[in-house]
């Protein structure tokens, strides 16, 4: 079975307008609402990709109640913790995509700090549900939590039951998390810059500095870059996966549907040149959406034979 967890789940508010301008009244074109967090996005885009996954996570009144109807709406098994706590609503995230350029801008809120007494119950749910063979996908923001460490602990709890964890985090939650040698990390470039604790110019200085963290060992990093692609380590091997040209919408929640295909391609036992064409694919998709969560599986499928991944080294 594969888990995600979201420690910090989010409804998004998507703000669509021509042209930002600070210090102006922007008028926007439309607005769409949508579940936000990552953990979600990935349960969301394997179910459009056949798999099943349990949701799990936070979810604080009435706003956290909205996020599980929407998972529930998806099919989605969401086994969320449910609080209602005065003053303590989960949080709304909000996007504003310029369709000039396509720029899109996130805004994200931290949303209430939880009491140890949830992540505790969280830990002890994890703890409960997983066993040898599962898949734990741990991903998103964890300001949230005061302990910086909650990655790498439910990580090294998951491997000593026999738990394949995925670790897609940021800042110092992402790099705490190394420590824990997780099956994979999908730091996206800005991350993998923090990380590295420098800037990249070229794909071998990128190559190399993947090489330098053999240390961790990580056995999949996955660096998604944008509108450029990505670069992934997998064992001793490298590849370059080649962006497909489209026409972007938004590109919110691309590296959360980059993600869930190659889980997806893992559970399919799928061959990894296979598993990362379908990743380009899908995130193409994703790109092509209005939304930040989910895909056209169909114009997903298409975007596949155009997909283009060269092993490098
Ligand atoms: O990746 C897209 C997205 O998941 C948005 O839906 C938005 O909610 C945001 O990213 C949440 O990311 P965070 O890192 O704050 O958990």
């Amino acid at each position: 079975m594969i888990f995600t967890v979201t420690l910090n789940p989010a409804v998004d508010k998507i703000l669509f307008l021509d042209e930002f301008q600070r210090s102006r009244t922007n008028r926007l074109n439309r607005t769409l609402e949508t579940i936000g967090g990552k953990g979600t996005h990935v349960s969301i885009n394997l179910k459009l990709q056949g798999v099943q996954s349990t949701a799990l996570g936070v979810a604080l009144g009435e706003t956290g109640k909205k996020i599980v109807k929407i998972l529930e709406g998806w099919n989605i098994q969401a086994q969320f913790l449910q609080y209602d706590l005065p003053g303590m609503e989960s949080r709304t995230n909000y996007e504003i995509v310029e369709n000039t350029g396509y720029i899109c801008t996130m805004l994200t809120e931290r949303g209430p700090i939880l009491p140890v007494s949830i992540t505790d119950a969280l830990v002890k749910q994890i703890r409960g549900l997983v066993k040898a063979g599962d898949m734990l996908v741990l991903t998103g923001d964890a300001s949230n939590v005061e302990d910086a460490a909650i990655y790498s602990k439910l990580t090294l709890l998951a491997k000593e039951l026999g738990v394949k964890v995925f670790l897609d985090a940021s800042g110092h939650y992402l790099k705490e998390g190394l420590s824990s040698s997780p099956f994979l990390i999908k730091p996206n470039f800005e991350e993998f810059c923090f990380i590295a604790g420098r800037d990249f110019k070229t794909e071998a200085e990128i190559v190399a500095a993947m090489q330098r963290l053999d240390g961790f060992n990580i056995p999949m990093i996955a660096m998604t870059w944008g509108g450029n692609g990505a670069i992934i380590k997998y064992n001793l091997d490298f590849y370059r996966v080649h962006p497909i040209k489209i026409e972007t919408i938004n590109e919110g929640g691309c590296g959360d549907a980059f993600l869930s295909a190659i889980i997806a391609g893992i559970e399919k036992n799928s061959s990894i040149e296979k598993t990362l064409k379908v990743a380009a694919a899908v995130a193409a998709a994703a790109a092509e959406s209005e939304s930040t969560a989910g895909f056209d599986p169909a114009r997903a499928a298409q975007l596949e034979e155009l997909a283009v991944v060269v092993k490098i080294q």
